[in-house]
């Protein structure tokens, strides 16, 4: 259904992205449109928890302000797990007004612990999939799409012309790759919980353990944040790196030799998230900032930023849709979610503490 879905997705960003520019009226108006009440400047300070990549959060921090002269946008780059930690620990006096990025699995969490804020924003009538790209209670909304990859170092391949680039995660268990693997842990990284439910999904749950277990053999590092495994893929320090797709492009860009492949038994995607935060101490700014981030201008500029996922709203082109056109599991994000602090604390008790991410 979800796969199905997915097709009617690509149909739709393909669409848009053959769409041109509306045409030009070359006939004056008849009647001048009654001019639109005005709204009053915003000003003030919000403070923004900020889960992508720091180049993409720097971006948006001046892209909102530019728009926004009187606000000054305050943000913290936190990786997906270490935000919702910070989220909870701050849940009595709550320094942060909204939360924008991250897999939303981490916002379904959160709003179970009562961390968010619901917000009707007018912008959600213009989501591609309201089902499964927004919380039924306006909980959270979808922002972006993108798909989970694998990066492998091309000089790796060149000097083992035996070993190729990995297209299964069964693959990645096997012994030609002991200590050539990286991810992130999965208790800060928002990109490598989504590995682990991908697998749980695929494999059930007695399997998907042993399969962890054995992947995990394999680990020669895990990273705290999700991307930089592809960093450390490209500069040689491991030959492979499970990653989401548009952080892979956005390190071949930055000329680091990597292949992108993916799973034949289909692979894990995020519906990037964002949510303002409850007892938010600047509920207008984030409101403001909320509705910014679903209009379809604001969703184009995240290749500014290196940042190629999909949008999540109509009237926006997705710069890569060929990192959807994969095939995609039927990712269960309540699932997910709902699961989040158990299947954490299980592979952190029993596979890799967290304290061995670097
Ligand atoms: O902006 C890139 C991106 O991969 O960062 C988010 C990611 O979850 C944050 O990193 P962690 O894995 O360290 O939590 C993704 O949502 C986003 O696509």
């Amino acid at each position: 259904m979800r796969k199905i879905f997915l097709s009617a997705l690509m149909l739709t960003l393909l669409a848009l992205a053959a769409c041109g520019p509306a045409a030009t009226p070359t006939t004056a108006p008849t009647q001048v449109p009654a001019a639109a009440p005005t709204k009053a400047a915003l000003k003030g300070e919000l403070n923004l928890l900020c889960t992508p990549q720091q180049e993409w959060c720097d971006g948006m921090k001046k892209e909102f302000e530019t728009v926004n002269p009187g606000v000054t946008v305050n943000f913290i780059r936190l990786s997906s797990g270490e935000s919702l930690t910070r989220l909870r620990n701050e849940k009595a006096n709550p320094q942060f007004d909204i939360w924008w990025g991250g897999p939303a699995d981490s916002f379904i969490a959160a709003k179970q612990e009562g961390l968010l804020e619901p917000y009707n924003s007018a912008g959600l009538a213009n989501i591609l999939d309201p089902k499964l790209m927004k919380d039924a209670d306006n909980a959270w909304a979808g922002i972006y799409v993108g798909s989970l990859g694998f990066a492998t170092n091309t000089d790796y391949l060149k000097k083992n012309p035996t070993v190729k680039a990995p297209t299964s995660w069964d693959e990645l268990t096997q012994p030609q790759w002991k200590n050539q693997v990286t991810i992130a842990h999965p208790a800060s990284s928002g990109t490598s919980y989504t590995a682990m439910c991908t697998i749980m999904q695929l494999r059930g749950e007695p399997k998907g353990w042993d399969y962890m277990k054995a992947f995990s053999a394999n680990v020669f590092q895990y990273t705290k944040s999700g991307a930089a495994p592809a960093q450390l893929v490209g500069r040689g320090e491991a030959a492979v790196g499970v990653v989401f797709s548009h952080d892979i492009v956005a390190a071949q860009e930055s000329q680091l030799p990597l292949q992108l492949t993916f799973p034949a038994e289909g692979t894990g995607y995020e519906i990037g998230a964002m949510a303002i935060v409850k007892g938010a101490k600047h509920p207008e700014l984030a409101k403001a900032w909320f509705d910014w981030a679903l209009d379809p201008k604001t969703q184009e500029l995240g290749p500014k930023y290196k940042a190629y996922q999909a949008p999540t709203v109509k009237g926006a082109k997705a710069s890569k849709p060929e990192l959807l056109q994969v095939k995609l599991i039927n990712y269960n994000f309540d699932y997910c979610g709902t699961n989040k602090k158990a299947f954490i604390d299980k592979f952190s008790n029993e596979i890799a503490s967290a304290d061995k991410a670097k």
